[in-house]
């Protein structure tokens, strides 16, 4: 992985050149297949609906959450963990859509990482005010496996951190159609999402949504 991180088709502003190794910011990437990701995820949405899901330590989080493909992410009080059936439906979850894995395919691909088909994908939606607190992400078995974000709707600033929590934090706006692909090095890193600023987004409106591939197991 190259030390010219975040290095971004279009814009890379001096402060991505700052960040860790192993992740790649694919700007707009995903933009031009917006319409169908749209209609993807209502369609998923409808199956399985967005939900607020507890911590183990009791507290409700703000972002709400759905997963699509064999395996599903899930938090409750007794752990967080992948699994196939949702719990709020008592059936599996719908199935990854086709145009969902050739987006993570490609994207992944392109930094690196041929043969990317992850089983997971993590469907987030922030409204005003959500945020998502620091935290690394290692309900994963196989960190040798990237994960790749794509993010829709009202931009939101990306907090990312270091391998400790204590690190320092920097801050990335990631917009409507943005792809990151975080693998190697940065799979690890402490990060997080900022609240969200009110705004109106012409195919979202008041809303982000952001789409997480992982390979689960
Ligand atoms: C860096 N989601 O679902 S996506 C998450 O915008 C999560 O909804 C955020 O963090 C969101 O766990 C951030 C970018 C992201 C996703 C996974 C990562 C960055 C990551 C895993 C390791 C390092
Ligand atoms: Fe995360």
């Amino acid at each position: 992985m190259t030390a010219d991180l975040f290095e971004s088709i279009g814009s890379a502003g001096p402060a991505e050149e700052a960040m860790t190794d192993g992740a790649r910011l694919l700007r707009g990437f995903a933009r031009a297949i917006d319409g169908e990701l749209i209609a993807a995820i209502d369609a998923i949405v409808a199956q399985s609906p967005f939900r607020r899901m507890f911590t183990p330590g009791g507290h409700q989080m703000s972002v709400a959450m759905t997963n699509s493909g064999s395996l599903g992410w899930v938090s409750d009080r007794s752990g967080y963990r992948y699994d196939a059936i949702d719990p709020t439906t008592g059936k599996p979850w719908p199935a990854m859509p086709s145009i969902f894995r050739k987006l993570a395919g490609e994207a992944a691909a392109q930094a690196g990482f041929a043969g990317f088909r992850p089983e997971a994908c993590l469907i987030n939606r922030y409204e005003p005010g959500t945020k998502l607190s620091l935290h690394q992400d290692r309900d994963e078995k196989n960190y040798d496996q990237p994960i790749v974000s794509v993010s829709l709707g009202l931009p939101a600033i990306f907090l990312w951190g270091g391998l400790k929590r204590a690190d320092k934090t920097v801050r990335y706006r990631l917009g409507h159609g943005d792809v990151v692909v975080w693998g190697g090095p940065s799979r690890l890193v402490y990060h997080g999402v900022a609240p969200l600023a009110d705004g109106e987004h012409a195919r979202l409106g008041r809303r982000r949504i952001n789409l997480t591939f992982r390979r689960a197991r």
